[in-house]
């Protein structure tokens, strides 16, 4: 599902006094195979048939925003005007169709593979001095910062061939109308292309340079620009932040990012469940989905039965269902930390293979 080796032709724009904005790692994604040029014209919606520049609520928003945020009128509008509309990354965004089985089994197969493992020691290797700082700054182990860069590109290895412009302003402007959440998502993409328009006028760089995933994500831990405007910061010191070139400023950028949403230090994940077959309540403990919210004495009399280290816990527990396919669901019993994990991608499939991922690369690096 995923094509790499584009790295070499990737690079981004320095940031560097970045200011503030919304944090919000977009949700479902994942890289796609680009769309060739060529096919654009023949699937191209009546929506995004006129140019950008000729779309007068396009040319209304872009100096709207220039106002807002204090941008340079006419630099707003011609870089705005120049987007290229790209229908399929607005067919992207939609959800799968409905009654289609989630499958945690195929899912975690693309994640925890030898290849991902083993750029995983790598990486590891190669920053174990700055993942122990980053865990000394920010709290959060090594394993889970690892297990979040090798989930989004592989250490860098695919952090997307879309034009960040073409496809934040796809989103904003083209968001598809059939989308059960589109007027919250395109306002959503809105602001992440006011945010991406921000950085660059700010940091000098040429917006059309910048490539990333089809929802606008960069570099290697794949930050929306709302989330380098709020949560990168310059980990190596070298006076700006590279999500692309310096692994230093990623991994002390994505423990930022888990700082600010709530990570305990020392705190475990998730802890393995059975159920009581005689008192369990299958629909009350799915209930609060992801969201942690039973005390280990609610969550065992609801049924779920917990080992001692789940019942030690001292937070709130969320029942968290991994589904197999046409195979029965798999359960763990997720932690706030394993929904700090979600914080970054809204999904508890995402969650599960960043932490597994995770301790595949840190139980070969320990073992060394
Ligand atoms: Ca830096």
């Amino acid at each position: 599902m995923i094509r790499h080796r584009f790295s070499t032709l990737i690079f981004i724009a320095l940031f560097s006094y970045l200011a503030s904005g919304n944090a919000t790692k977009t949700p479902g994604k994942g890289l796609r195979k680009n769309t060739p040029n060529q096919t654009r014209q023949a699937k191209l919606p009546e929506q995004g048939a006129r140019p950008y520049a000729q779309r007068p609520d396009v040319m209304a928003q872009a100096a709207d925003m220039a106002e807002r945020r204090g941008l340079p009128p006419h630099w707003t509008a011609e870089t705005m005007g120049q987007a290229r509309h790209l229908p399929n990354v607005a067919k992207l965004m939609l959800p799968p169709p409905a009654g289609q089985k989630k499958d945690w089994g195929l899912y975690r197969s693309r994640f925890i593979d030898p290849i991902r493992i083993g750029a995983g020691i790598k990486f590891w290797q190669a920053n174990a001095s700055t993942l122990a700082r980053a865990e000394q700054v920010y709290g959060v182990p090594p394993e889970i910062v690892v297990g979040i860069i090798g989930v989004e590109t592989i250490y860098g290895r695919q952090t997307g061939m879309f034009r960040v412009m073409d496809a934040l302003a796809t989103l904003a402007f083209d968001f598809p109308a059939g989308h059960p959440r589109a007027v919250a998502r395109q306002a959503f993409f809105r602001d992440e292309l006011e945010q991406f328009l921000s950085l660059m006028h700010r940091g000098g760089g040429e917006p059309f340079s910048v490539r990333g995933s089809y929802a606008g994500a960069i570099g290697m831990p794949q930050f929306m620009p709302s989330s380098i405007a709020k949560h990168a910061v310059d980990f190596d010191e070298d006076g700006k932040i590279d999500l692309t070139h310096s692994a230093a400023d990623v991994i002390g950028s994505v423990a930022n990012y888990f700082k600010a949403y709530g990570w305990t230090s020392g705190a475990p994940t998730h802890f393995e469940v059975q159920f009581d077959p005689a008192s369990v309540d299958m629909d009350a403990l799915l209930a609060p989905d992801i969201l942690p919210t039973f005390s280990t004495a609610t969550i065992e009399k609801l049924g779920a039965r917990l080992g001692e280290a789940g019942k030690a816990h001292p937070g709130k527990l969320a029942l968290i269902e991994l589904q197999m396919g046409a195979q029965p669901a798999k359960y763990v019993v997720g932690t706030e930390n394993f929904y700090t994990i979600t914080r970054y991608n809204w999904s508890s499939y995402y969650a599960m293979a960043v932490i597994e991922l995770g301790q595949a690369v840190a139980s070969e690096v320990r073992d060394q």
